[in-house]
């Protein structure tokens, strides 16, 4: 069974960002408001969150496929019917910034996500000497590198919660809804059943 025909449609939200940038962290606090201890994502998770945006339900689904250097050849899988990127950032870890500002440009290169929205999360916010949403914004170059696209950073803590409510809000705001629903070609289900495939190779 696939989303075509529902009536709600299915809005299909990336979480990028290097490994150890706290996506996972992430996405259990937006679906749970909860602290849950995560081990590192060999694999993928996707938690389904309901919104309403223009007085419609919609169903977010949220994929993080994991940082990892074997994953990461898949990510340009998952690029097709994006309706928004999320992008973490540890904003801690000075050292990784420049690693993870080119993995935020080859992700944009790709055509499937042109002139998509992007929120650039500058997480961990209540780690001392954090760099600031500011920083990170100048540091990336975003004003250029996103002249073609909605973009947004909003400092966060996944780990407190602070900012977090801001994510979603953004999100359902910026989030692109298909057209009609049966252009969502690829169903969570088939999705799943793609990874499996590939990762099996
Ligand atoms: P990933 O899914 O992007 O790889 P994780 O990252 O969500 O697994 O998080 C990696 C580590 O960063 C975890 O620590 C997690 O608790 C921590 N973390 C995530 N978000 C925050 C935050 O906002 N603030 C702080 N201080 N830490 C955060 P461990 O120690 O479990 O590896
Ligand atoms: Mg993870």
């Amino acid at each position: 069974m696939g989303q075509r025909g529902s009536k709600q449609p299915e809005v299909r939200v990336l979480l990028l960002g290097l490994d150890n940038a706290g996506k996972s962290t992430l996405l259990y606090k937006l679906k749970y408001n909860a602290c849950v201890s995560t081990v590192p994502t060999i694999g993928f998770n996707v938690e389904m969150l309901e919104a309403r945006k223009n007085r419609k339900s919609i169903a977010l689904t949220v994929w993080d496929v994991g940082g990892q250097g074997q994953m990461r050849q898949h990510w340009n899988s998952f690029h097709q019917d994006t309706a928004a990127v999320l992008f973490v950032v540890d904003s801690s870890d000075r050292q990784r910034l420049e690693e993870a500002r080119r993995e935020l440009e080859n992700t944009l290169r790709s055509d499937h996500l042109k002139g998509r929205p992007l929120i650039v999360l500058a997480n961990k916010q209540d780690v001392r000497d954090a760099l600031t949403g500011t920083e990170i914004k100048d540091q990336f170059n975003l004003r250029k590198t996103c002249a073609d696209r909605d973009w947004f950073v909003q400092p966060c803590s996944a780990s407190t919660g602070v900012g977090v409510e801001e994510v979603f809000r953004r999100v359902v705001q910026m989030a692109k809804l298909p057209s009609d629903s049966g252009a969502m070609t690829e169903t969570i289900k088939e999705t799943v059943h793609y990874l499996k495939a590939s990762r099996r190779h």
